[in-house]
């Protein structure tokens, strides 16, 4: 079994200081909580941004100078910012991420509309192929976040038809958001089957599965993301202090599972990304 990479996705669009205090808003918060989780075992981060007051943004300056100021003192870590953003942003709002000097290794590609809560992620056709384009003729490898079990077929057959970009395919099956599919081992088991032999895969559990999905990834040769984005408590009632407690609550799992954690290195290697030039 591969060692396990751990991503944190530290900030997020929707959660805020109100529900915790120590969500990252400003560039030095946001260069805190990624430090926090990479020092202590998180290979990637994945990346929002925030105005200073806490408004998600895909703003391309701001990511500019949230990846720069990340990759300063943790200078090897993997970078997967968010093509996402936040619920109504337009497609060309959210690809501006895809558009930083340098070029993101990474960045997430959305596999389809789904329930988000309360209200509708819209990821129609045309926007996934606009994606699928962008990160072909840019060579950034996506993430292929999947709400649901559908989303899985949806970006298969973008792939047959050359719309995005294919094998070495890393999907990231997102379970638990409320009104699309629950986080259970099972459909968890559902979708590592359904994917492509010699692709690689993530759960992120949100809210009070993330540790319980956590579990059944390291166990099944998985990977697992954790962060803020998606929950932000170390246990029942207890807020996480940082990104980084929620990482180091994985490794704890992981050493006693007895599954190593990759470095960046090592997760470029597992991933089928070029090694970062120096
Ligand atoms: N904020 C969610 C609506 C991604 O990063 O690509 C979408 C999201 C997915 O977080
Ligand atoms: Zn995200």
């Amino acid at each position: 079994m591969d060692k396990l990479i751990i991503t944190a996705a530290i900030c997020g669009a929707e959660v805020t200081k109100k529900q915790n205090p120590a969500v990252p808003y400003t560039v030095e918060e946001i260069v805190r909580e990624a430090k926090s989780a990479v020092d202590v075992g998180a290979a990637i981060v994945h990346l929002h941004v925030r105005r200073d007051d806490g408004t998600p943004t895909q703003d391309k300056a701001r990511f500019q100078e949230c990846e720069e100021a990340i990759l300063k003192v943790c200078p090897d870590v993997i970078l997967i910012p968010s093509t996402g953003g936040a619920v109504g942003m337009t497609p060309d709002e959210r690809l501006q991420s895809t558009d930083t000097d340098p070029l993101p290794e990474m960045a997430t590609l959305d596999c389809g509309t789904c329930n988000f809560g309360d209200e509708i992620f819209d990821n129609t056709m045309p926007t996934m192929r606009a994606f699928g384009k962008r990160m072909m003729e840019r060579g950034i490898k996506p993430e292929y976040e999947c709400f649901e079990m559908g989303h899985i077929d949806t970006i298969l057959n973008m792939v047959r038809k050359g719309e995005a970009p294919g094998a070495p395919m890393q999907f990231n099956f997102v379970l638990g958001v409320p009104g699309c599919t629950p986080a259970t081992v099972g459909n968890l088991c559902w979708m590592a089957n359904a994917i492509p032999a010699g692709s690689t895969w993530t759960v992120t559990g949100v809210g009070r599965s993330a540790f319980q999905m956590a579990a059944a990834a390291i166990a099944m040769g998985g990977n697992v993301r954790v962060g803020f984005e998606d929950n932000l408590y170390l246990s029942k009632g207890v807020l996480a202090p940082s990104n980084g407690a929620l990482v180091e609550k994985v490794v704890r799992i992981a050493n006693e599972l007895g599954r190593g954690i990759a470095n960046s290195h090592e997760a470029r290697e597992i991933l089928g990304l070029a090694p970062r030039n120096k």
